[in-house]
């Protein structure tokens, strides 16, 4: 196979007589940014300036050369993908046309090309994304945000979502190229690999040996006559040949003692590197290659009580504990999306102890580099298709014809990778809130699903998030839910969190939403001077709303409304970032540790894990890749050993000890009270041996009505002797004026790594250390609680040298006066 490079790419469009260079991956809208004809879309509200180019069609140019044409080689233009309508014209002639973002195109062009210097021109023409939207008859469907987008396979979150704007990315999204190959190929590769090392292949390839006669003794007239072809499986040092019997083969191998893949916090995450090839007359003639690995899934939905049904995920027959995130696009310009960002991303949700990410619905397929760097990590991913929020046209042959081409290729592309542990095919389809008339369940419960089977039986299939056994709308009884208390914190009170948190407690909970702002430095980054500050009309376009929600309040007023509930007024940034944030930390801890200490919930994903574009609501980690205090919080939370305490319905603290692994623990801990001073107010001590994935909790004899405000809960000791040292507070830190008066010292271990130590004189609420390009860093901790008396050590590490002195601090205490109680 050989790879022929396109170049001289160029964007024209005759509309506006625009004429720039392009770059393929890409999309249009950021090309214009880039050659200077509209200003940065991220910033402020100068995406609005790209609305008209949107509207127009756009020409995509390309030159190629083919050195030698060969006798008996096919030649393909490929693209890996085009966002979304385009009409592929080569020297002139049009060869085909693309309707779907997410499937992958190969145009057959080994007639027309011609060898020797002879250059042959390409042009794509990308049809207006919104004009062609303009031409939709929506009939009498249903969907949020925007109707037409539900006819188009297209990103939906394209089209404006409640974290993104109006801004349909547009262009060659994914790879071009022109590609020489052999006619007969592996088309796919397929395996099975059981957990005794055992592994089945399945190869399939582009022809068809001819077999003299068929089962009726007639000749059959299909197929090609090469009858001595082989198939080569390899894994390590096995290898099995075997004779090509067809389009369909199978190869089996067997890897002696397999070591088995597990998620994140349960154990290794080992991969095989396989090869296939195809051989003819001694010779390699086509190969492909991946990695494999042993481990299978099962979905668990057995009786937790009466009233009850769990909703747990095994991976090679043991339950785990899934601590997970939503997963959406990188970038408004899909183009654009860098694999640094893919693996600084990935990192960190490595180190917040994230064991899952789930590929949400109204986004993408995400690139290959996500999948394999979540294969490596072992971090599961649940898939959703892409469908989100609405109805689907299930009744018109077009559309299905196309999604079907685009499932099928995606389900071909992604099953080989073993962190794919659960296939969803929708989130939040008009029905999966209850009764109601819903258009799409045919086609996510009978075709989705049915199709998917016949193509990957090795995982869960269901046809939306979130399900359930019963027609209840988000039912929390069965299946998994969205759920979270942050919405009837508005009507309810914010103060009451954990009161709310606690009157439910769910099996499963697949989306649990909850906002707050991102840092300064991000804030500046996005918004001008006169625009930063006070909130203002583009704060509200930026961090949107949801008209759908039952209480309707701008997201910023909603973050500085709850922020000033809590812990009082805001009049600055620094102000509304300090005290929003840890609303979002604390808010979310309540949700995490609640869940966690729950013997029948398996499993919490918080909504959501990264960012579109710069904007300030639920992701954990900024767009920049800045995290939030929440991350550091979640990653406290999400620790596969956690001691800590929960307020149950009846007001009253319980110590909880958690154990996410698959050995035995044991805790021996002093917990207690203290007041914001420092002085003990009362102490216990427990020694607990808590089984795999067990939870113990125990009552502290303290409830609600008995505690003050200015008190907090604290557990030190130790986990199989690894160090435990908790703070907590009842009431969210609500009503307390801290005064934080402490000591910094810092020490440079290399260019790239330092050490900062805080010790605290007076308690010390949520210090915050960071650097210029404070994205650029990576901190073990930030944001700390520390108690008066009290150090902590934090390291900080950067691809590119530094100097640790140069560390900024501040923390909540200069705002905190104002509180009220
Ligand atoms: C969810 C989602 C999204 C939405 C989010 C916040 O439940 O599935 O559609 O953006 O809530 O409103």
């Amino acid at each position: 196979m050989v790879k022929i490079t396109l170049k001289n790419w160029t964007l024209h469009s005759d509309e506006t007589n625009v004429l720039i260079p392009a770059n393929v991956p890409g999309d249009i809208t950021y090309d214009l940014f880039q050659a200077g004809v509209i200003p940065n879309p991220y910033v402020d509200m100068n995406y609005k300036a790209a609305e008209k180019y949107l509207r127009q069609d756009f020409d995509y140019t390309s030159t190629f050369d083919v050195a030698e044409v060969k006798e008996g080689k096919k030649y393909y233009l490929v693209l890996d993908g085009v966002d979304t309508f385009a009409e592929v014209f080569l020297d002139g002639v049009l060869i085909g046309k693309t309707e779907n973002m997410f499937l992958k195109y190969r145009f057959d062009i080994t007639n027309q090309v011609k060898e020797g210097g002879c250059s042959h021109s390409l042009k794509i023409r990308m049809k207006s994304t919104l004009k062609a939207m303009d031409e939709i008859d929506c009939k009498d469907y249903f969907a949020t945000f925007n109707l037409p987008r539900i006819f188009l396979r297209k990103a939906q979150c394209h089209f404006g979502w409640d974290w993104a704007p109006n801004l349909p990315g547009y262009g060659i999204w994914q790879e071009a190229y022109v590609l020489e190959e052999n006619e007969q190929q592996i088309e796919n590769v397929n395996y099975l690999a059981h957990l005794d090392g055992g592994v089945v292949f399945s190869v399939e390839l582009n022809y068809n040996i001819r077999s003299k006669v068929d089962n009726y003794g007639k000749v059959r007239e299909e197929g090609t006559v090469f009858l001595d072809d082989k198939i080569r499986v390899s894994v390590g040092d096995e290898s099995q040949t075997v004779s090509v019997t067809g389009r369909k083969n199978v190869v089996n191998l067997f890897i002696a003692e397999p070591k088995l893949w597990y998620p994140r916090g349960y154990g290794e995450h080992p991969l095989y590197d396989y090869k296939v090839e195809l051989i003819r007359g001694g010779e390699v003639v086509d190969e492909k290659a991946g990695r494999l690995a042993f481990r299978t899934v099962e979905l668990l939905q057995a009786p937790i009580d009466k009233n009850r049904v769990g909703y747990s995920f095994l991976i090679n027959g043991k339950k785990v504990f899934v601590k997970g995130s939503n997963w959406v696009p990188t970038e408004c310009f899909s183009g654009i999306a860098t694999d640094e960002k893919y693996k600084m991303l990935i990192s960190r949700a490595v180190d917040a102890n994230l064991n899952l990410l789930r590929v949400w619905g109204g986004g993408l397929y995400e690139k290959d580099i996500f999948y394999d760097l979540c294969d490596e990590n072992g971090l599961m991913v649940w898939q959703d298709f892409m469908f989100a929020c609405s109805d689907i046209p299930e009744d018109d042959g077009a559309f299905v014809q196309n999604t079907l081409k685009e499932i099928e290729y995606q389900i071909k592309r992604l099953r080989v990778h073993p962190s794919i542990v659960y296939w969803c095919g929708s989130n939040e389809k008009t029905g999966s809130y209850g009764l109601c008339v819903s258009h799409g369940d045919f086609f996510v419960n009978v075709i989705l699903q049915g199709f998917i089977y016949n193509l990957d039986k090795t995982r869960p299939i269901v046809g939306q998030s979130p399900v359930s056994l019963t027609d209840v709308g988000n039912d929390v009884t069965s299946g998994e839910a969205h759920h979270n208390s942050f919405e009837a914190s508005l009507e309810k009170g914010i103060e009451n969190y954990r009161e709310l948190v606690s009157q439910k407690s769910v099996p499963f909970i697949s989306e649990c939403a909850i906002m707050g702002p991102c840092s300064v430095e991000s804030f500046k980054k996005f918004f001008t001077k006169d625009i930063l500050w006070p909130m203002n009309d583009t704060w509200v376009d930026r961090l949107s709303d949801n008209p759908y929600a039952s209480i309707l309040m701008p997201f910023c007023q909603r973050e500085k409304y709850y922020a000033s509930r809590l812990y009082g007024e805001i009049e600055s940034i620094e102000e509304f970032v300090a005290k929003g944030m840890t609303v979002h930390a604390e808010c979310m801890r309540a949700e995490v540790e609640f869940a966690r200490s729950s013997a029948e919930c398996s499993g919490f994903l918080n909504w959501m894990y990264n960012d579109i574009w710069p904007t300030a609501t639920w992701a954990i980690v900024d767009y920049y890749g800045e995290p939030k205090q929440v991350y550091y919080q979640m990653k406290k939370s999400y620790a596969p050993v956690l001691a800590t305490f929960v307020r149950n319905i009846k007001g009253e603290y319980e110590l909880s000890l958690v154990n996410d692994t698959f050995s035995t623990v044991r805790f021996e801990v002093e917990y207690g009270c203290k007041k914001i001073d420092g002085t003990p107010v009362w102490k216990k001590s427990a020694v607990e041996m808590v089984g795999e994935n067990g939870v113990y909790r125990v009552k502290i004899g303290q409830n609600e009505k008995d505690t003050p405000t200015d008190c907090y809960l604290y557990i030190i000791g130790n986990a199989n002797g690894k160090e435990i040292d908790l703070i907590w507070s009842p009431f969210t830190w609500r009503g307390v004026n801290f005064e934080s008066d402490y000591q910094i010292t810092t020490e440079q271990i290399t260019d790239t790594k330092g050490v900062i130590t805080i010790s605290a004189n007076k308690f010390a609420k949520s210090v915050f250390l960071s650097f210029n390009d404070n994205y650029k860093f990576t901190f073990s901790d930030n944001y700390l609680d520390i108690e008066a008396g009290r150090e902590k050590t934090v390291t900080v590490e950067a691809k590119e040298a530094f100097d640790v002195k140069n560390v900024k601090v501040s923390d909540i205490s200069s705002f905190s006066k104002k509180v009220s109680k």
